[in-house]
């Protein structure tokens, strides 16, 4: 009977630290669910990537300020990942090259001097489901900057990506995420290439602001309801839902996806071919200014709250900075098929 209420009370608390992270409960030893991605041709080009055909298309949207103005776009060819960068991949990355993430390594004090000394440590930022919010406008009631974060360790020290290699791989930054793509011999999109290949070849820009079916976003009422609709209550493994029409999966929902863009207010400050000429610039106009586009959205998108889960949303990220909601992947610029 003890030995029944023991297991009880931890598939209960398996189901809490996994419902409120997002990540692996630390103690589960249960089978962690993986999607089997459709079997590509035996004779594709650069496998694990699609060709994404050039075109012109109208970049952007109006559901908030920033992705606007909606303006004529070109884009040339290039290859892309059909999925995000996975735990398993990255792991062959480190593997290979002793690479240390950024979330590993201490900060930088003198580069900034105010920030408290936990913030210091080596770590990245991880969400965590409150029970209850006063005010939707303060995060840190969600958000908390956790020593110990890192890919390995998503949710912090106590958690782990043991079955999880399917998984994207998350609290990695700029630097990592350049570092992974450079060592196979790619680069980061830009944000035309990732927001022209979200769009699959649909040329005028999406009035469609629903939430989408078929990606991992947030159903309820963010952040304290969680109903979980579309199966996954925090990251999915990649390819669970239906690809988009040039056989990419996720691109909206799952992870947030950095590109090589620096991050500016709106698309008037910087031309879209300025912004992308050179994936280490930190700062076109602004030198202090340290962020990168990311785009797609996340698990944490919710209808209520940020509607970010459409080819045309963007927000900034700083580039020293990891979270539990951000991942990657990687284009190739090469000649098609
Ligand atoms: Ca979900």
């Amino acid at each position: 009977m003890a030995a029944g209420l023991a297991l009880v009370a931890a598939l209960v608390a398996g189901y809490w630290y996994t419902t409120h992270t997002g990540v692996a409960d630390p103690s589960s030893q249960a089978q962690v669910p993986a999607c089997l991605l459709p079997t590509e041709l035996p004779a594709a080009s650069h496998p694990g990537m699609v060709w994404v055909p050039p075109g012109r298309f109208e970049m952007g949207d109006d559901r908030y300020p920033e992705e606007g103005p909606i303006r004529a776009t070109r884009v040339a060819g290039f290859w892309m990942d059909r999925t995000e960068v996975t735990n398993a991949q990255f792991a062959e990355f480190v593997k290979a090259t002793g690479y240390v993430s950024q979330a590993e390594r201490p900060v930088d004090a003198s580069q900034y001097p105010d920030l408290p000394a936990f913030m210091r440590q080596p770590g990245a930022v991880v969400f965590s489901q409150p029970t209850q919010v006063k005010d939707r406008n303060d995060l840190g009631q969600w958000w908390q900057y956790t020593p110990g974060a890192q890919w390995r360790h998503p949710g912090g020290t106590p958690t782990h990506i043991q079955g999880r290699g399917q998984f994207p791989v998350v609290t990695v930054t700029y630097e990592d995420a350049l570092a992974y793509a450079r060592w196979k011999g790619r680069t980061l999109p830009s944000e035309a290439q990732w927001e022209w290949a979200a769009r699959a070849g649909q040329a005028l820009a999406a009035k469609d602001h629903d939430q989408p079916h078929g990606a991992n976003t947030w159903q309820g009422v963010f952040p304290v309801l969680n109903s979980a609709d579309d199966g996954f209550v925090g990251l999915a493994p990649v390819g669970c839902y239906a690809p988009n029409a040039l056989g990419l999966f996720d691109m909206l929902g799952n992870v947030w996806e950095l590109t090589r863009d620096v991050y500016t207010a709106n698309h008037r400050a910087v031309s879209d071919s300025v912004k992308s000429l050179d994936p280490d610039a930190s700062g076109v106009r602004n030198p202090q200014m340290r962020q990168r586009v990311i785009k797609g959205g996340s698990f944490l998108c919710s209808p209520d709250y940020c509607m970010r889960y459409r080819s045309g949303s963007r927000q900034p990220q700083e580039e020293d900075l990891g979270t539990s909601h951000l991942g990657f992947r990687t284009v190739l610029e090469a000649p098609g098929p």
